[in-house]
């Protein structure tokens, strides 16, 4: 495994130099979250983030997310302007040697919370999920850009995205992502990118809105629907451990050979579609992170992984789920149990 850490640059109250004395880290995931969904991440602007990295002698394992726009998810005039632009981006960062890029192809919002700061009994907070509590979104005033957001919206933008994709439905979501699937994955097996589709975070519909990276059935049917390995999938074991119907380890194993990036993150489900994020520890949740570690170690999956969202701990102050502290409380474990498992086969 390619051991990782994700920074936000300029936005992220962690530094580069605090993650240097982290041990054992392989490269760092960054993103470039100031180009818009539909832009073009351009040479000089990748070279800049780039050169960041190298500077503090970290490579830049993993780009995420290019955030995939709108009108390629919903369809709209702009799609095949900006499918155009996301190939671009995609040779450009093959070019400066970004060679996995993960992506989501959520309607409208990226991963959702009901609450960013829960306190736990331990004395930490987490971010936390009750499906009840959807119903005090209030939309009028639009949403503010969450943490890896593409984008914030206004109030309008919002009823209209939400007009247009609750009109869309499930099946014309799979054949726009299956469309765009098409186009990029020429490009990336061209340029020798490997592709990671983040599941929906949580792994339901929220707002009456399509959700189709939910389950092993709507994975297995995306991966085959382009049938190559660099049409990957992000395995992020918090989103999809969110649902106590997703066996994430038959998971790891059944998606093996397509997993091109690990998201490693344990919940606690508190109801059927409930949960909060907790410590990596096996003891604090519902996620068989070693199981699914077991199953990909087997299989020779050797691909980035990063531990993600954590508690904030001991008064932490960043952005939600990135405190540096109990990710690399996180990493530390997960390198433990992949250093066992590949002493163990050795
Ligand atoms: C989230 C998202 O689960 C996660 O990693 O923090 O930001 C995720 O990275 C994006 O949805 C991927 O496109
Ligand atoms: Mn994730």
């Amino acid at each position: 495994m390619i051991f990782t850490l994700r920074w936000f640059g300029h936005e992220d109250p962690v530094s580069l130099t605090a993650l240097r004395q982290v041990a054992g880290l392989d490269g760092v995931v960054s993103g470039l979250p100031d180009i818009l969904a539909g832009g073009v991440w351009t040479p000089a602007a990748i070279e800049a983030r780039r050169r960041e990295l190298a500077e503090h002698g970290f490579a830049w394992t993993v780009a995420e997310s290019l955030p995939v726009s709108e009108a390629i998810k919903l369809g709209g005039p702009e799609r095949d302007e900006h499918v155009a632009a996301w190939c671009t981006s995609l040779r450009n960062l093959a070019a400066a040697g970004v060679r996995t890029v993960c992506y989501n192809f959520m309607p409208v919002f990226d991963w959702i919370r009901t609450d960013f700061a829960l306190p736990l009994a331990d004395g930490s907070t987490a971010m936390a999920y009750a499906h009840a509590d959807l119903a005090r979104f209030d939309f009028s005033a639009g949403m503010e850009r969450l943490a890896a957001w593409a984008q914030g919206y206004t109030g309008a933008e919002l009823e209209a995205l939400f007009r247009r994709a609750r009109a869309l439905g499930e099946e014309r979501l799979f054949e726009h992502l299956t469309a765009f699937l098409a186009a990029v994955v020429p490009v990336a097996e061209e340029a020798g990118v490997r592709l990671a589709l983040h599941p929906d975070d949580p792994p339901w519909p929220i707002f009456d809105l399509p959700r189709i990276v939910s389950d092993a059935a709507g994975i297995e049917r995306i991966l085959q629907a382009v049938d190559s390995p660099a049409n990957g999938l992000t395995f992020c074991t918090g989103a999809l451990g969110a649902a106590a119907g997703n066996d994430l380890p038959a998971m790891a194993e059944a998606f093996a050979p397509r997993i091109a990036f690990v998201h490693a993150r344990n919940v606690r489900r508190t109801g059927a579609r409930d949960f909060h994020e907790v410590a990596h520890h096996p003891s604090a949740g519902d996620v068989d992170l070693v199981g699914v570690l077991e199953r990909l170690m087997a299989a020779g999956v050797d691909v980035p992984l990063r531990p993600d969202h954590g508690r904030m701990l001991w008064g932490e102050q960043a952005i939600p789920g990135y405190g540096l502290r109990d990710r690399a409380i996180g990493l530390g474990y997960l390198q433990g149990v992949v250093a066992a498992f590949e002493r163990s086969r050795a």
